[in-house]
């Protein structure tokens, strides 16, 4: 492995760890309002996937996006303004939490609607085919997404069309507190593509390596005109589903055991084993990550509130409402 990839994800894991604990802190002392949905825990997928990408692929995905928009490049400090609601965040301060944006880097956007992805990425995969463009969409979903009908729409479609698209289930086994067996006949996410037509394959999503060789298949799979492809990521949130769940639901050996398979602490002891980063360089992307976050803040602290926030608003004249009841 290259020494200079296994840095680039020890900063990006740190960075991803580092900013959510301290957007957390943030969220109890009222400067981010709304919902917050955090990703410890998860940091592997996110990372393994988008550094398996090329920057001209396209990326959409759910509510629990800022570590997939801090990947993608776009800045600590537009993503914390924009938690913020501020003017100099990545949406300029509409979108807030769930609603980052930046088509520059080709980041389509956080969505908060269960299962939106789906179509938006069938959209944008189409739109690749027609002009006939060399890029991919990955498109990120929850294991809560599978049940909805715009996933199986959307499957149907892709496979059919042989789309260019790469969908990546972030499994962590609940949606807000119920488990997945609860509801799903099928929890085998990955299982259901072949009901389509659609190579799929399951990813341990504690292992950045693994994710990352895992995405690299799926998009040269995609790349080399083989139509779509599903990649599983089976991983486990650390938080509750949102800064509003305790997650009383689940046992407390539960957590214990998946927080033992840290993707964060792995990989580093990994890399150090291995010969790739040392502790003491480790150690110094960390303090990296600390202080990206703290410039993040204070810029975020500093940005103004947006000063335009009707600019992009249709309404009808008010009068054409008078004298409805
Ligand atoms: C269509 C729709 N139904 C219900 C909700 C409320 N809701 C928000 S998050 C969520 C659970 C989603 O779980 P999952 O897809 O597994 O994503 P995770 O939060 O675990 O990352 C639900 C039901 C919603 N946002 N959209
Ligand atoms: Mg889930």
């Amino acid at each position: 492995m290259r020494r200079d990839l296994a840095k680039t994800f020890l900063y990006d894991m740190a960075l991803a760890r580092e900013f959510e604990q301290r957007a957390a802190e943030q969220y109890t002392e009222g400067k981010i309002a709304g919902f917050l949905h955090l990703y410890p825990g998860e940091e592997a997928v996110a990372v393994g996937s988008l550094r398996a990408a090329d920057p001209g692929d396209y990326v959409v995905t759910t509510y629990r996006e800022h570590v997939h928009a801090l990947v993608r490049g776009i800045t600590p400090a537009a993503v914390m303004a924009e938690l913020f609601g501020r003017a100099d965040g990545c949406s300029r301060g509409y979108g807030g939490s769930m609603h980052l944006f930046d088509m520059d880097r080709r980041f389509l956007g956080g969505y908060a609607i269960v299962g939106e992805t789906f179509p938006v990425a069938a959209g944008a995969a189409y739109w690749l085919r027609l002009n006939s463009e060399p890029d991919v969409v990955l498109c990120y979903f929850g294991d809560g997404a599978v049940n909805q009908g715009t996933f199986h729409e959307t499957l149907n479609m892709v496979a059919l069309w042989g789309l260019p698209v790469v969908l990546i289930c972030e499994n962590n086994h609940y949606q807000i507190g119920t488990e997945i067996h609860r509801h799903s006949a099928i929890a085998e996410v990955h299982k259901r593509a072949c009901g389509y037509g659609i190579e799929a394959e399951r990813v341990d999503g504690m292992d950045v390596l693994a994710v990352y060789d895992a995405t690299r298949h799926a998009l040269h799979h995609v790349r080399d005109g083989n139509g779509p492809y599903l990649l599983e990521c089976e991983t486990y949130r650390y938080r509750g589903h949102s800064m509003a769940d305790p997650g009383a639901y689940r046992s407390a050996l539960e957590v214990s055991e998946l927080r033992a398979r840290d993707p964060l602490r792995t990989f580093r002891k990994r890399a150090n084993e291995e010969g790739w980063v040392a502790e003491d360089e480790a150690d110094g992307l960390a303090e990296q990550a600390r202080s990206a976050v703290d410039e993040a803040l204070a810029f975020a602290d500093a940005s103004p509130p947006p000063t335009e926030l009707h600019a992009d608003v249709y309404v009808e004249p008010i009068h054409l409402y008078r004298g409805r009841p």
